[in-house]
């Protein structure tokens, strides 16, 4: 099976090697720049804001997680988000077309985190991704980086190493880039890269690039994978050797943020040598909009994640010899993996010690409309290529073959993950606690059929919102696709079991962690959503405070221009002028409990504080559930020993479990 669908990917990525050719520029059906906006694709385009182009311009992926077909719901925000891979490949393809006619150089990179999240990467059988993966290579990138989510299961590590990696050669060299991550292959004693170390390539348009591959300082990955610390990566020789030829410039990809974490150790290795070569820096990680400037020519941006974002970042530097008014067409197709000699102009840029840089980055909201616009083009259906097209066609044939459109059922309404109050009937956590709960868990154990129970869970095992309408496999694997399970202590008296959720939340305990371990131990093993939570936090802040303001001032043009955007990310960086593309008004934060409990279900007749209960819980806060317990009440000492398990059910089963029920 797996020959079958390799070769046919291979007939897939070989049309695509044909679409993309370089021989194929100055294409007549581009439309000039200044026609774009003739027509308004799906509606009003005056909220697009231009991308700015430089020299040299990075088309940016991170954090895809499994999301390849795109949002498909019709909720706000989600048709934002809508354009899937084929889309994307489209888009590619018009914007190194662009490129090459504006006489600018265009990399696409992506820094990792392919799976995990969505049910055409989990759903996939044998190996969750594989299939995913394969339209990954579809589009053929400049630079690729390892993520976390490639190392957290073996097989997944190794499926990529030896089917993921071969398949990113461009030009001669492979460019899947692990500069701090070994694995050790089935039957060896010793471990070798994941992927290349670094890679030095040349652009389409000549100029030097230096590229590495770098993974924060992860400690969660599976056995037989090793991550080196970013600290330790800087002293190896390899490294040493990498980075002592000046390239025109460093591009910096890897799966960590783009503030505080460990670019500043990569960035002044590199700045010891050369003080003012110019450094792009293309992190993941966070799943955040972010920019950093590092110093005068150096800039990083992270680009969101579950390609609901594709990140822009163009420079300019003095260094850069400007081929607009050279002849190019013969400079396409370098193979030489060594760099020839600096041309003198950038030599006397860099020996002066004057190269100024500028740079200027945009999230572009992942739509067919943004991409015809940046690309563009005069209406949103001259974006297909017969690759994108027939990307999606695969796409959707694979959706089908894992049975991703099944429904569970249809939901009444949306229900949101931290957009409102948990006490909110749009609220998930409000429907799991109140309904999911009650009704798959409490009656899922015939043997306790009657007696009183309470089910206890962690709001960090639900990842997305439930949208109104159906509900689908691939939801499943969107909303709820932890696969914890589900154990209890019998005969617990009901005045202690009902302490147990606020003792969970008052712990500080956080989300899908067991033990009251530091910050920087669950950082290292790679969790990271209170930081995207805090982002978004900042935005509903920040969103309600303008209001206020605009309000005040009766602003009326501005407050009108507010109340015409629909929701979205309202990003602000640390970079100068504005960086999303689409003027949104920030969805709303709300709070939410790390833990929830379930109101007791069962034969309530005569349940008093003394009752005995049955206390449900997932099985990765058992040891937090008897401790707290043991706190509580000196009656009983609890062990494991008291701890049985509940049912034969999943997280991952909430969902289809209580629409078959409830929304059928
Ligand atoms: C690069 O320079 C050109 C020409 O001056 C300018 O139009 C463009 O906006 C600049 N781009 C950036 C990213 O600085
Ligand atoms: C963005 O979402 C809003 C609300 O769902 C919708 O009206 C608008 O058309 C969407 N924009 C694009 C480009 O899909
Ligand atoms: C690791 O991934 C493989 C392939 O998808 C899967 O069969 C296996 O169950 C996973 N292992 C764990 C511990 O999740
Ligand atoms: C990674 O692999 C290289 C090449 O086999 C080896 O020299 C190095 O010691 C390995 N690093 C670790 C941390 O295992
Ligand atoms: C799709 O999945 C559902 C739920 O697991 C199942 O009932 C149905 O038979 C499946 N359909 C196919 C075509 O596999
Ligand atoms: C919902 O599912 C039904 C099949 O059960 C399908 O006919 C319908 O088109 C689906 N609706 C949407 C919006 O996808
Ligand atoms: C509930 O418990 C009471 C008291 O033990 C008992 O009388 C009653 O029959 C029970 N009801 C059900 C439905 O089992
Ligand atoms: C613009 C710029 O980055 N200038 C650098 C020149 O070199 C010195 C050190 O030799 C740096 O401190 C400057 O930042
Ligand atoms: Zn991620
Ligand atoms: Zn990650």
């Amino acid at each position: 099976m797996y020959t079958q669908f390799l070769s046919l990917f291979a007939a897939i990525a070989a049309a695509s090697v044909t679409v993309a050719c370089p021989g194929l520029d100055h294409e007549h059906s581009l439309a000039p720049r200044s026609q774009r906006g003739a027509t308004q694709p799906n509606g009003g385009k005056s909220l697009v804001r231009p991308l700015t182009w430089g020299q040299v311009q990075v088309l940016h992926t991170t954090d895809i997680h499994g999301w390849y077909q795109g949002h498909l719901k019709a909720s706000e925000p989600e048709p934002n988000y809508s354009a899937d891979w084929g889309d994307f490949a489209s888009f590619v393809s018009h914007m190194r077309k662009l490129a090459k006619k504006k006489g600018a150089d265009l990399l696409v990179v992506d820094t990792g985190d392919l799976h995990d999240g969505a049910g055409l990467s989990d759903a996939a059988r044998p190996v969750a991704g594989h299939d995913s993966d394969n339209f990954h290579s579809l589009i053929q990138y400049d630079v690729l980086s390892v993520g976390n989510h490639e190392l957290y299961n073996y097989t997944i590590a190794h499926d990529t190493y030896q089917y993921f990696r071969p398949a990113q050669r461009k030009d001669g060299t492979n460019r899947y880039l692990a500069s701090n991550v070994n694995i050790t292959l089935p039957g060896a004693t010793s471990s070798v890269p994941m992927g290349e170390r670094f890679v030095k390539f040349k652009t389409d348009l000549g100029r030097r690039v230096t590229a590495l591959g770098v993974l924060f300082d992860f400690t969660g990955q599976d056995k037989n994978l090793y991550v080196q610390k970013v600290d330790d990566m800087v002293k190896e020789r390899w490294f040493d050797d990498a980075i002592t030829e000046e390239p025109d410039f460093f591009l910096l990809a890897g799966h960590l943020p783009v503030r505080k974490d460990k670019w500043p150790v990569v960035i002044n290795a590199v700045r010891a040598k050369h003080p003012d070569t110019p450094i792009l820096v293309l992190g993941g990680h966070t799943h955040i909009r972010d920019c950093m400037t590092y110093d005068s020519n150096a800039v990083g941006i992270e680009s969101g994640r579950y390609l609901e974002t594709i990140g822009w970042l163009a420079v300019n530097s003095s260094s850069f010899h400007d081929h607009k008014h050279h002849g190019h067409a013969h400079q396409y197709h370098h193979r030489q993996h060594k760099f020839e000699r600096r041309d003198d102009s950038a030599q006397a840029a860099t020996s002066s010690n004057s190269t100024t840089v500028t740079f200027s980055r945009s999230y572009i909201d992942a739509n067919r409309r943004n991409y015809a616009i940046h690309a563009g083009l005069t209406s949103t259906s001259k974006l297909d290529t017969p690759t994108g097209r027939q990307i999606s066609k695969r796409l959707q044939k694979l959706a089908d073959r894992l049975n991703l459109s099944h429904v569970f059922g249809v939901a009444p309404h949306d229900y949101y993950l931290d957009r409102v109050a948990p006490s909110d009937p749009d609220s998930l956590l409000n429907l799991l606690t109140n309904k999911v709960l009650p009704t798959v868990i409490s009656t899922s154990n015939p043997e306790r059929q009657g007696t009183p129970s309470i089910v206890l869970a962690n709001s960090g095992s639900q990842r997305f919102d439930v949208y109104s309408g159906n509900l689908t496999r691939n939801d499943q694997y969107i909303v709820s696709p932890f696969l914890d399970a589900f154990l209890y202590i019998k005969d617990v008296q009901y005045q202690y079991a009902k302490q147990i959720v606020d003792q969970l939340n008052k712990a500080g305990a956080y989300r899908r962690s067991e033990t009251y371990d530091t910050d920087a131990e669950k950082y290292a093993r790679g969790e990271v959503d209170h930081i995207y939570t805090a982002w978004r936090r900042a935005q509903s802040v920040a969103s309600v405070d303008e209001r206020r303001h605009l309000a005040e001032l009766d602003a009326h043009a501005d407050a009108q221009q507010a109340a015409t955007a629909t929701l979205g990310y309202v990003t602000k960086d640390d970079c100068p002028g504005q960086g999303d593309d689409t003027v949104h008004t920030a969805i709303p934060y709300a709070l939410q409990p790390d833990y929830i409990q379930s109101p007791p279900t069962g034969n309530l007749t005569v349940l008093s504080d003394s009752s005995p209960v049955d206390v449900v819980f997932v099985d990765f806060i058992q040891s937090s559930v008897i401790s707290i317990l043991n706190s509580l009440q000196k009656d009983k000492t609890y062990s494991t020993a008291d701890v049985s398990v509940y049912n034969s059910l999943t997280t991952q089963d909430l969902y289809p479990k209580y629409a078959e029920k409830a929304w059928n």
